[in-house]
């Protein structure tokens, strides 16, 4: 049982998302990765702004069309550039052609306990064309905790350097997601608690701590 005393969960130490050059999301269909990556690049870029200049959204999810095709219009909207890269070389040479201190935030199809040989491509895929990125891992606060943990178990390879938690709105309790974020040991980069692009985003763990401090009082 999870007490406010054993509540301990990572803030990400040195993370700057206006550092990270490459951005990768990863996790289980459904999780969020997809909306999070819109979210996570309309908080970045201020219209007309420095950062939208140096901001680029690119998918390898090669199976999902209508995914997408809701990226390119939501880049589009944002005013910025879009690529589905179909090989590792082409991602490889859009990671190159980054102007200085531009970023690149990529999505993926992700997968889960069910899906390993898709994960692996997934991994060879970005393996292939290597270059510095963070790894963050999508998960959504209604899953079920043996669910949560199996993902963990899926990603293992993966370097990981921290996760997301998504639908904090729609979440009764917060208990399964804290005991898997105490478990995992692994930083909080962002929350996301609705659907609103700019509004309903957070970065860092803040706001699942402001909650857990109201629940228990
Ligand atoms: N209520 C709520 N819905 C969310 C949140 N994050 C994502 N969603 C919804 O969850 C669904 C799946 O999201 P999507 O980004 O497509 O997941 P993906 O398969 O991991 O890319 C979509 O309908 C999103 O609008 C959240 O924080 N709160
Ligand atoms: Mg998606």
């Amino acid at each position: 049982m999870l007490t406010k005393e054993s509540w301990k969960i990572r803030e990400p130490e040195d993370f700057d998302p206006y550092g990270s050059q490459v951005v990768v999301f990863v996790g289980p269909p459904g999780a969020g990765k997809t909306t999070t990556l819109m979210k996570w690049a309309g908080n970045l870029a201020v219209p007309g702004g420095d950062r939208q200049q140096k901001l680029q959204l690119a998918t390898i999810d090669q199976f999902h069309l209508a995914n997408r095709h809701h990226l390119e219009n939501f880049s589009s909207l944002l005013g910025v550039p879009f690529q589905a890269t179909q090989d590792p070389q082409e991602l490889r040479e859009l990671v190159e052609s980054l102007p200085m201190g531009g970023i690149l935030l990529i999505d993926t199809e992700g997968g889960g306990r069910c899906d390993s040989t898709r994960l692996a491509a997934q991994r060879q895929f970005l393996e292939a064309a290597p270059f510095a990125h963070k790894t963050f891992l999508t998960v959504s606060a209604i899953t079920q905790l043996e669910v949560l943990r199996d993902t963990l178990v899926a990603y293992r390879e993966w370097p990981l350097d921290g996760v997301i938690v998504t639908n904090l709105d729609q979440a009764n309790s917060l208990d399964v997601i804290h005991t898997f974020l105490v478990e995992s040991n692994l930083p909080v980069v962002a929350v996301t608690d609705g659907q609103r692009i700019h509004k309903d985003f957070h970065w860092g763990p803040a706001m699942l701590l402001d909650r857990r401090e109201s629940a228990y009082q």
